[in-house]
């Protein structure tokens, strides 16, 4: 097992992974940049480095500055945590250039889930069911005028390079493809470098569900259930629960097997999550993570797994701490993310907090760098905490959760606590009867929606 690892990120998962490092007896390594000097995870781990100024560029993306506060202090692994370069190959590729081991999944996988067409070849292969589309690039408007015709309108262009809901366009008709597919390609182009596009069939309303995967280098896969992550907006996950409400035990079971022997398939190692969109019954495979996600807890919760620390053992060539069979879903989780944002604009609200009053009581985990007195920086996103509340069934879960966000206590700032009051008081909220565009169009119907 590894003495020291560095954490190369800030905020609450940087807290998170330091959490596990210190269960396990591990010791850390924080880096920061100048504006993170007063930051939570500074304080907490046993060593810390500034790597640069304020701009993510220079600091939390500088993978020449983390790796030299890697060596400078001698930890022999790097946690990447969540965003910044957590799925970046090239930082995997440098990392074990340098001896040290890179905690995160092989850089082959990396490298293919980051291109969304290699993705998809690689989940078809791997067998996961894909929604109907091109089998690769669509070169040009003329192969993307026959694949449309042939899998039906509405279609959907996406940037090969995309994901998250970037340089996508719908065409409802084959009038609006030859503006669909020009206008996709030049936004891939500007916004990734790359316009390399491709198209799938446009599902008009699904949920987002997403399997959770492991799998360690001896042989052992598992699946460790669904998190269901359609309470949305702009891309930008509010709200997520596990297990989905849309699922049956058997849809569940299935999915989940299929998830696991792709896993397997693909020789995949470490922690991944299979994105899916589910309408009508089916599953479609849309994108994998090959990383840590920030709604991890919910599956923690319902498992009894943590994570993190299978992460850690797994990159230190340990075998998982459990069997498939093993594995048992108890009650029910919800997390809450609390942003520091206008609650209509939700433009940042960066500042000083005044004061801080985290929830507690059975059933409550709070994932929060904020103390009284913390300033928050402008330089990174918004996401300042995260409520998890688990309970034996949904309807304890929200009755907990409702009393937790009653508690919870920001001040002077705007955050999203209370559109969570609102949210967790809805009738499709208490039912389950949302999907994708559902917070959109019945909760903010008078924002801009894109
Ligand atoms: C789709 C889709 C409908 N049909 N693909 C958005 C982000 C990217 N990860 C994939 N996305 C979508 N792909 C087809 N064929 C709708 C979305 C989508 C979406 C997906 C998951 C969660 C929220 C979403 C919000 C808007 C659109």
């Amino acid at each position: 097992m590894f003495k020291k690892i560095l954490i190369a990120n800030r905020g609450d998962v940087a807290l998170r992974v330091l959490r596990a490092c210190q269960d396990m007896g591990i010791a850390t390594v924080a880096v920061h940049s100048t504006a993170d000097t007063d930051a939570m995870h500074v304080r907490l781990a046993d060593e810390s480095v500034c790597i640069g100024e304020a701009a993510s560029a220079q600091s939390y993306l500088n993978i020449p500055a983390l790796i030299s506060a890697a060596t400078i202090t001698g930890a022999e692994a790097i946690h990447p945590g969540v965003g910044f370069l957590s799925e970046n190959a090239d930082f995997a590729g440098v990392v074990a250039a340098h001896g040290l081991t890179f905690i995160g999944p092989r850089i082959e996988h990396i490298t293919a889930m980051g291109d969304k067409v290699e993705a998809k070849r690689t989940a078809a292969k791997a067998g996961l069911p894909l929604v109907p589309g091109s089998e690769g690039a669509i070169a040009d408007l003329d192969e993307a005028r026959k694949t449309a015709d042939k899998i039906g309108y509405p279609v959907l262009i996406k940037a090969a390079s995309g994901g998250g809901g970037r340089g996508m366009k719908v065409a409802n008709s084959q009038d609006d493809l030859a503006e669909a597919f020009s206008s996709a390609r030049s936004e891939a182009k500007a916004a990734f470098g790359d316009d390399t596009v491709y198209l799938e069939r446009y599902l008009d309303n699904p949920r987002h569900i997403e399997i959770q995967v492991i799998a360690d280098a001896h042989g052992n896969v598992a699946h460790l259930g669904e998190r269901e992550c359609s309470v949305q907006r702009r891309h930008q996950k509010l709200l997520e629960e596990a297990p989905s409400p849309a699922l049956t035990p058997k849809e569940r079971a299935e999915i989940g097997k299929i998830a696991a022997e792709a896993t397997r398939a693909m020789g995949y190692l470490g922690l991944g999550t299979m994105e899916f969109l589910y309408e009508d019954g089916g599953f479609f495979f849309i994108e994998m993570n090959t990383r840590l996600q920030v709604e991890h807890p919910i599956t923690e919760a319902i498992t009894g797994i943590d994570l993190v620390v299978e992460q850690i053992n797994i990159a230190s060539g340990a075998p998982l701490s459990f069997t498939q069979d093993e594995v048992r879903f108890n009650g029910h989780a919800i997390e809450c993310r609390i942003n520091a944002e206008h609650p209509t604009s939700f433009l940042p609200t960066p500042g000083t907090v005044k004061d801080f009053h985290a929830p507690g009581g059975p059933g409550v985990r709070v994932d929060s760098f904020l103390y009284s007195g913390y300033r928050i920086p402008s330089d990174y996103d918004s996401l300042i905490a995260k409520i998890i509340v688990h309970g034996d069934t949904r309807a304890h879960c929200l009755a907990r959760l409702t009393r937790a966000l009653d508690e919870t206590i920001i001040t002077p700032m705007p955050t999203s606590l209370d559109l969570h009051r609102l949210l967790v008081r809805d009738a499709d909220i208490a039912s389950g009867a949302y999907s994708i565009r559902w917070l959109e169009e019945n909760f903010l119907p008078n924002q801009q929606n894109d």
